[in-house]
């Protein structure tokens, strides 16, 4: 029998796009998708779903009994730049929804579990360029330190219980599929978006502030990879450097223009510049390439292009 995948916060950015590659290589049926709300229609047709609050204990462990769910991958989250504005309910979701699966996973009701972690567990104090695998870590976000201390519970769940949880630190994600909500790197999505619609845009972040990027097909891959390798091959039960490229806002811009010269960019930075300057740069990955052969395949061009081409 296929083995049942459970994913929770499945209609979000990187859930809906994760849950219809999951489908498409093990099986519709094997991959059940689930939120609090209802996602895009293809994510609905294809397959099982089921409204669930990941927060919710009893519920998650009745569909895992249900389906005979063996891997979870737990993508329901609260971005950093909304975590500032909800601190309370940010952490209750982050940290309650990790506790769940992990003590799912204790009581052997489950076999392997994939949850992100962020750029967000660096700070200030951290090295900026090729931000080191173990390294200072002081996040000054409600969000950063929600995935600092989730990364400590995975290692210690991994030491004391054997449990098989596999973990990478994401950077900011472009995608077209499904929209970011609440994320300080959700301007490298916008951008695209206003570049086609208006012809311009207005950064919420100042020119200069580079930060490391990702294209979402990579970011699937990746958790896929991970997940699929062999356990006894991985040294990092935190979280894995995960790297593939990293601009500020006006090389995005010029990368535009190379497509539709006429597009403009201006700045006006909020609250969100102040999280953005906490974070690293540029990312050192070697131990993902080292482990599990991690190999990033989109730079900011093929992004660019991938972008324009599917949002027109
Ligand atoms: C955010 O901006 O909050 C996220 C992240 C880098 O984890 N995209």
């Amino acid at each position: 029998m296929q083995k049942s995948i459970l994913i929770l916060g499945a209609c979000g950015q990187i859930g809906t796009e994760l849950t219809l590659a999951l489908r498409n290589r093990y099986g519709n049926d094997t991959v059940i998708a689930s939120d609090i709300r209802e996602g895009t229609d293809s994510l609905m047709s294809t397959g099982p779903f089921e409204i669930l609050d990941a927060t919710n204990y009893d519920a998650m462990e009745d569909i895992v009994m249900h389906y005979e769910v063996e891997e979870v991958y737990l993508m329901a989250a609260m971005l950093s730049a909304t975590a500032e504005k909800f601190p309370e309910r940010a952490w209750n979701l982050n940290m309650n929804s990790l506790f769940n699966v992990l003590n799912l996973a204790k009581e052997k009701k489950i076999e392997k579990i994939f949850w992100p972690s962020s750029i967000a567990v660096f700070g200030v104090n951290t090295p900026k360029e090729n931000t080191p695998q173990h390294t200072l870590m002081e996040p000054s976000t409600v969000y950063g330190i929600s995935k600092q201390t989730g990364e400590r519970w995975c290692a210690y769940y991994h030491a004391k219980y054997g449990v098989d949880v596999r973990s990478v630190r994401f950077p900011g994600l472009i995608s077209w599929k499904t929209l970011p909500g609440g994320g300080t790197t959700d301007y490298a999505v916008e951008i695209y978006i206003q570049a086609l619609e208006k012809g311009s845009y207005t950064s919420f972040l100042q020119k200069g502030t580079k930060l490391p990027m990702m294209f979402m097909e990579d970011a699937i891959r990746a958790a896929v990879e991970l997940m699929e390798s062999d356990g006894s091959r991985l040294t990092i039960r935190s979280s894995y450097n995960l790297g593939a490229m990293s601009f500020a806002p006006e090389e995005i811009a010029t990368s535009i223009q190379q497509v539709l010269p006429s597009f403009k960019i201006s700045y006006d930075p909020d609250f969100r510049q102040a999280i953005a300057d906490s974070w690293p740069c540029s990312i050192d990955d070697s131990q993902a390439r080292k482990d599990w052969a991690w190999s990033p395949k989109f730079d900011l061009k093929r992004t660019t292009a991938e972008m324009l081409e599917n949002l027109s």
